[in-house]
């Protein structure tokens, strides 16, 4: 019986394999992120991490941001965003609603408001399209600060929107005069 404390670290050891560093378990991410699912049971089980394909349905189903996917015959698996080893998704370009929202963090604040949001180590920035997961997102670094991205007009000035499979918004950057303060921050 695998318990969800179990299921989560699985969650985090594949985040780690799937988006980073495949070369730790000795797997190879194809140029679409995919990886054969028997190859990375046998290579975790090998590098001393249980899992089996009950153990993988489950965190791909039950995961709560969707971070994995399997192909449509369900003998590749990927993560669905979030990585930092060079592959191509395969994204097409969407329109996004009028605003998104960044979550991140009050001390990065000034620096963002330099800058414009950056994708940092990842391939893309990430947004969302409720407050709620931005809030969330920011948590993860400290004090919560929320900024509103003027998506639309950064769209019709030609900068290129992606959705995830895992609907989180992706795009390359965000100048600062596409950047609020989220009101019920100020
Ligand atoms: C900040 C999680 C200073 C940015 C989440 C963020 C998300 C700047 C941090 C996903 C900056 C990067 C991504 C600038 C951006 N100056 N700081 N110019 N531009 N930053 O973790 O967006 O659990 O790489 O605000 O739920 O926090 O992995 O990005 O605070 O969807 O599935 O630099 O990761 O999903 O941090 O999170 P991250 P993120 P998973």
């Amino acid at each position: 019986m695998t318990t969800e404390k179990e299921y989560k670290n699985l969650s985090k050891f594949l985040s780690f394999v799937l988006r980073h560093k495949p070369g730790t378990i000795g797997i190879e991410l194809n140029e679409n992120g995919w990886t054969d699912v028997d190859t990375l049971i046998e290579k975790c089980i090998e590098f001393g991490v249980f899992i089996d394909r009950d153990i993988l349905n489950h965190i791909v189903s039950t995961n709560n941001k969707k971070r994995f996917s399997f192909n449509d015959s369900l003998n590749l698996i990927r993560a669905n965003q979030g990585h930092s080893v060079g592959i191509n998704l395969a994204y097409t370009s969407s329109n996004p609603p009028p605003i998104l929202y960044h979550g991140t963090c009050v001390k990065f604040i000034d620096s963002i408001l330099s800058s414009g949001l950056e994708k940092k180590d990842r391939h893309h920035v990430h947004l969302s399209s409720d407050l709620e997961t931005a809030i969330s997102v920011g948590s993860r670094h400290g004090k919560p600060f929320v900024f509103e991205i003027l998506a639309e007009e950064m769209f019709e000035n030609g900068f290129e929107f992606y959705l995830s499979d895992n609907q989180v918004w992706l795009t390359d950057h965000v100048p600062i005069r596409y950047l609020r303060k989220f009101t019920n921050n100020r």
